[in-house]
């Protein structure tokens, strides 16, 4: 455990706080979130063909973000975002300027393995994910490695800090589970640096509401 009470995990690359957020107001956080992001279906193409991201997408800050050769223009920070931003600040005791909210709609819904290591997250990025509704398992492996070395089940209301050189020794995923069936959003806040790339994303990509138009 660290002075501000987070398990420490691979050498202090990984810092976690379960509930960090009370389950009640997780509850309320999940509710209000998933109503009122303007999720984006993102859409891109792979060898000629059209797909789009298994997951729904939106970006916060006041610069332009790329990764996973998409680059994506940013949303102004909302009051809610804000006061979740001050808290995660706190705890990973560093400032963000940017924050990816993703919701997985299903267990059909995932991200593969990748690591958070854009140009403009800088070399070794502090990172805090917030994690609310269905419980997803998050799995890291090093680099290099097939099987993953961690597997964390991230529930509502749990906070977990990626640091250090994480993201040049490491990998992350969160697997398909096709057992589940609600929907989990993830707020991942950065601190970008650099500059900006041009936008050119949002035009390709399309505004869903959910559940309406995709439940
Ligand atoms: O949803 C999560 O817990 C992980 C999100 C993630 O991999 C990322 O933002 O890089």
């Amino acid at each position: 455990m660290t002075a501000a009470g987070l398990a420490s995990l691979l050498d202090d690359r990984i810092r976690v706080a379960r509930g960090f957020v009370a389950p009640a107001r997780a509850a309320a956080l999940m509710a209000t979130l998933l109503r009122e992001t303007p999720w984006l279906a993102v859409r891109y193409e792979n060898g000629g063909r059209p797909r789009e991201l298994p997951r729904l997408t939106v970006n916060y800050g006041e610069r332009s973000y790329d990764y996973s050769g998409l680059v994506f223009t940013p949303l102004p920070w909302t009051p809610l975002l804000t006061e979740l931003r001050a808290l995660a600040e706190a705890t990973a005791e560093t400032r963000f300027n940017a924050l990816i909210v993703q919701l997985y709609r299903d267990g059909e819904d995932g991200v593969n393995w990748h690591a958070d290591d854009s140009p403009g997250v800088g070399r070794d990025p502090i990172i805090a994910s917030l994690s609310f509704g269905a419980t997803r398992q998050f799995l890291v492996r090093a680099r290099g490695a097939s099987e993953p070395c961690l597997t964390l089940a991230l529930a509502a209301g749990d906070l977990l800090i990626m640091r250090g050189d994480l993201q040049h020794t490491h990998q992350h995923k969160v697997p398909r589970e096709p057992g589940v069936t609600g929907p989990r959003i993830n707020l991942t806040f950065r601190t970008l640096a650099g500059p900006a790339p041009q936008p050119e994303v949002a035009h390709a990509s399309r505004v869903v509401r959910w559940p309406d138009e995709e439940g």
